[in-house]
């Protein structure tokens, strides 16, 4: 697996050793370390499902031992689709005790993105529910274990399993003895440097890219945001959104929780309705957003639908620009202290902190979080800005990966030769020493935080019929930030429809986030002077 891997060049590493960043443990070995310090505290609560750190590091334990005895090696990766729930997390400990690495993808994925990540990361398991929601994500699983040469199993995650799977829940137990699983798991423990887990990127080429993170980087990611969040045992974190997204599951989220022996509530959707009495019901004191969910979450309590929960101290609320009206509700209304997360999966965390002034906490997306963060605000030749100008923002860092697994193409044009990543990001310096995101320079779609390439969706467009010529663009939208907007010229006679648009790519198996919701048929389309497709003129069009 390690081979397509990026690593930092040695010197820096050495570095990142000796300032105390990397560890040198595995995160199996810190689960136990959790509950060596935290025992009987609870860990994590699922509805009724409650586990203790000693219960969850023996019910991780008990299944990496099974996985192995099912026939999953040290070394393997596993496809892992699973909603928020108990099992999830065991299944991600257990993975990293064995040293296997999951690829998170997200709930919302469907055959077109599973069958290309397990294709690309050459998986030998796929894990997935029976059902979320009323999709039936056992059969496709199924399909993409028979779609995958390297997959020989189907990890399921239900009440009926048959012999031919491999039954989850009933491998989440402790082992018989708890002593000998540690200590044969420990036999077999990871490296620190090697790839822990992977999580995708957000995306600007036809498919996803695949983000690896290491035990050592990834624990410091997670380490840093708790300590910059003031975490502690009295946390209660609540998961609102997919906890395979890096923000809920590392920002500080749930392992940045389970480092300070807090407590972290699942839930499977932010809906306010859901989970408004729940952090009140489970004295949730920070949780993590996307603006489109703060909005919602604080229309509720201002129309006067639900009340803020009374012990919710920080929102935290990141992945998308967050207007400032919104932000200067967010405050008043729900009774918390706002922070902006300006984070990637790639990397890079900034944070506002808890006690900077509020112009600072509204008006900005926060400052880098590691000391050894460096950032670079450069014009279109990667000279540096003055300060305080805009510009494109690169990094490097101890938790900023040098490469994209298996992408060396992309990691050309993605990476600076010295190893800076080009984020994308269009910002600006506050004096504050804080960064203001002002927009992007890369081709992609921010709907409410999920992040859709446009040249995925121009690729699937171009195989449907009637289409002669496609665009997909951003198109400003009150409630989610941004939507898709398909830009079409049809072929001659041809008379394409948003509805048989959506639903030919449906059938296509792509997910439903990434469909169209707006269509825009034009004669051609406009062009810039060396004859590339005039995206911002398309942008200003459909606006
Ligand atoms: C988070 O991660 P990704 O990988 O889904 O998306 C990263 C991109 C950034 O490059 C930026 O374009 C956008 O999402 N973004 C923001 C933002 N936070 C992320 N744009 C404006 N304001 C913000 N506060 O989205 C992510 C990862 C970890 C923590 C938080 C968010």
């Amino acid at each position: 697996m390690d081979e397509g891997f990026v690593p930092w060049p040695a010197d820096v590493a050495e570095r990142y050793r000796r300032a105390g960043y990397w560890r040198g443990r595995p995160l199996g070995d810190h689960l136990h370390a959790w509950a060596q310090a935290y025992g009987d505290a609870e860990a994590v609560s699922d509805g009724p499902v409650r586990l203790t750190y000693r219960g969850l590091a023996e019910v991780a334990d008990g299944l990496a031992v099974r996985l192995l005895d099912a026939g999953l090696k040290p070394g393997d990766t596993m496809l892992v689709q699973l909603p928020n729930t108990w099992e999830y997390v065991a299944l991600l400990l257990a993975c990293l005790r064995a040293g296997i690495a999951p690829v998170l993808a997200l709930p919302a994925h469907r055959g077109h993105e599973l069958r290309y990540l397990a294709a690309h990361a050459e998986v030998t398991a796929v894990a997935v529910p029976d059902r979320i929601g009323g999709f039936d994500h056992e059969e496709l699983g199924r399909q993409v274990v028979a779609a995958t040469d390297s997959a020989r199993y189907l990890l399921l995650c239900a009440d009926q399993v048959t012999e031919d799977d491999l039954d989850l829940r009933a491998m989440a137990r402790p082992d018989p003895d708890p002593a000998a699983a540690r200590a044969f798991l420990d036999s077999l423990a990871p490296d620190s440097g090697e790839i822990a887990l992977f999580l995708l990127s957000g995306g600007t080429t036809g498919l996803p890219k695949l983000i690896t993170r290491t035990h050592d980087d990834y624990e410091y990611n997670a380490r840093r945001s708790a300590e910059v969040c003031g975490f502690d045992r009295d946390t209660v974190y609540l998961t609102a959104l997919p906890a395979s997204h890096n923000f809920p599951l590392a920002c500080p989220g749930l392992l940045g929780t389970f480092m300070n022996g807090g407590r972290v509530v699942l839930a499977t959707s932010p809906h306010p309705d859901r989970v408004l009495p729940l952090m009140a019901a489970e004295r949730v004191t920070c949780t993590g957003v996307v603006p489109a969910v703060a909005q919602r979450w604080i229309e509720a309590v201002a129309t006067g639908r639900h009340v803020a929960p009374p012990s919710l101290r920080v929102l935290q609320v990141g992945g998308a620009r967050l207007v400032p009206e919104l932000a200067q509700r967010v405050e008043p209304v729900l009774g918390v202290t706002l922070q902006q997360v300006f984070g990637m999966a790639e990397g890079l965390l900034n944070y506002t902190l808890l006690d900077d002034p509020a112009e600072v906490r509204t008006g900005t997306q926060g400052r880098p979080m590691s000391p050894d963060d460096e950032i670079l605000v450069v014009d279109g030749d990667d000279a540096p800005v003055p300060p305080g100008a805009m510009g494109a923002l690169l990094t490097r860092g101890p938790y900023t990966p040098r490469g994209y697994y298996r992408a060396a193409e992309h990691n050309a044009r993605a990476f600076t030769p010295d190893g800076w990543y080009r984020t994308g990001d269009v910002v600006r310096l506050h004096p504050s020493g804080s960064l203001v995101v002002e927009g992007r320079d890369k081709d992609l779609i921010n709907r409410g935080g999920e992040k859709i390439s446009a040249e995925e969706v121009e690729n699937l467009l171009y195989q449907l019929p009637g289409i002669a010529r496609a665009a997909a663009v951003a198109r400003p939208s009150e409630e989610l930030g941004e939507h898709v907007c398909a830009v079409i010229v049809p072929e001659p006679g041809a008379v394409p429809t948003l509805e048989g648009i959506r639903q030919a790519l449906q059938a296509m198996e792509v997910a439903r986030y990434k469909l169209p919701e707006h269509l825009v048929l034009m004669d051609e389309l406009p062009l810039t002077k060396v004859g590339k497709v005039d995206k911002k003129a398309l942008r200003d069009l459909v606006r």
